[in-house]
């Protein structure tokens, strides 16, 4: 008996310390709700299919569209028609479009306002031969000439024509990301439904370039022995996007994947992300490509990172397992605004019409993933913070949506 009256006391002294460690979680959680409410407001509308859009230090907005070419809006809400197909400032008889490709990716060099430097991911015919190239242009202080085209990267393949897995022009990558680490800039390239071409050292799709300004190699790139040195990252299908984590600066490349799943991957120098479609010994795929269809004798799926063939291939943060829904864009969500949300990865999709959001680990692990709530379900093409903090997003029926974030 005795020991029992003790015990009841203790119990009770149990319970309450329970009992308040559940309401301070409980009001923690609450504070965590300091999610933010998301305000959708549309910046633009009619465009034809608005694939990226980068910003200037003077906040004026540049922005492609696939079959046009390269505009920017200024912040008065002037646009102008900068460069691409006919009616440009400058246009470019080598320009066209085709399938995926265009003009794609878009980047304001991090020096722009002394150097005025704007580079663009485009689809080129010069000289006879369809190739991608990164072409980097000059503006005026009013955004009323565009001069000096340089082609810094000319060799970037390109899918010539239609095949059984799809259009010419597919899988051509098209992402362009300066790091405001390294100052470098990022190009994200796709393997044109060609076997061999992401494990080629030698050739350019299929990878993450890093180069500097004038489109060389940049220091560092740490490409296996005999690679091209452009090369950063290889062993990649068709990487749509590239995003910096703040704080440690690690590159991250998000990529569609074949139909079983898409993929989130942090980066290092040199690294294979282990995709290889190309045929095995003994195995006969059609066109080359063993991308969709298995290219071992058990007959699963090609896989995103192959890791028994190769091991020390580059670990994916996150895949959507199960299906692919066209990854596209990604970038860090940064600055106070976004309350709990501040340091996620976004991750915008094409085919599944949403955003992810990507918390992670000291080890970019992916812990786990939520959708930004309430928003129309459209094809996400590109995702850019804005010298505002807001979120911008690139809508492919032809909008372009800013998202603000504020406490509820
Ligand atoms: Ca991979």
């Amino acid at each position: 008996m005795k020991r029992k009256t003790k015990a009841l006391p203790l119990l009770l002294t149990v319970l309450f310390v329970a009992f308040y460690a559940h309401c301070g979680r409980d009001h923690s959680s609450a504070g965590d709700a300091g999610e933010p409410q998301v305000h959708r407001t549309v910046v633009m509308s009619g465009l034809s299919n608005p694939w990226d859009l980068a910003f200037a230090q003077d906040e004026a907005m540049l922005f492609t569209e696939k079959c046009r070419g390269l505009s920017v809006r200024l912040p008065d809400g002037t646009v102008r028609f900068l460069f691409g197909s006919a009616g440009a400032l400058l246009e470019a008889d080598d320009f066209f479009c085709q399938g995926q490709s265009g003009m794609l990716g878009v980047a304001v060099d991090p020096a722009f306002a002394q150097n005025r430097f704007v580079y663009v991911f485009m689809a080129s015919k010069a000289d006879g031969m369809k190739t991608n190239r990164v072409v980097r242009l000059t503006l005026d202080e009013a955004y009323t000439a565009v001069f000096d085209r340089t082609d810094l990267i000319a060799d970037i393949p390109y899918k010539q024509s239609l095949n059984r897995w799809g259009l010419a022009g597919a899988h051509s990558g098209g992402r362009l990301r300066f790091s405001p680490f390294d100052g470098y800039l990022y190009v994200a390239t796709g393997d044109n439904h060609d076997g061999p071409l992401p494990q080629d050292l030698s050739r350019l799709g299929g990878k993450v370039l890093r180069v500097d300004r004038d489109g060389h190699a940049a220091p560092g790139n740490n490409t296996p022995a005999g690679g091209d040195p452009r090369i950063f990252t290889y062993g990649h299908r068709n990487v749509q996007g590239i995003a910096f984590r703040p704080g440690t600066g690690r590159p991250f490349a998000c990529e569609h994947g074949p139909g079983h799943n898409d993929e989130v991957t942090p980066l290092v120098p040199g690294g294979n992300g282990g995709w290889d479609p190309s045929p095995m010994p003994g195995v006969s795929c059609m066109n080359g490509y063993c991308g969709y269809i298995s290219n071992n004798p058990e007959g699963k799926p090609t896989p995103m990172t192959d890791l028994a063939r190769f091991p020390n291939a580059l670990r994916p943060s996150w895949n959507n397992h199960g299906d692919s829904e066209g990854m596209g864009p990604c970038v860090f969500l940064e600055g106070p605004r976004w309350k709990a949300w501040e340091g996620r990865l976004a991750v915008g999709f094409l085919r599944g019409a949403r955003i992810e959001l990507l918390h992670l680990d000291v080890n970019d692990m992916t812990m786990k993933a939520s959708v930004i709530p309430d928003l129309p379900r459209q094809r996400m093409r590109s995702l850019v913070l804005g010298l505002d903090g807001a979120l911008y997003v690139a809508i492919d029926k032809g909008e372009i949506w800013r998202l603000e974030s504020a406490a509820r």
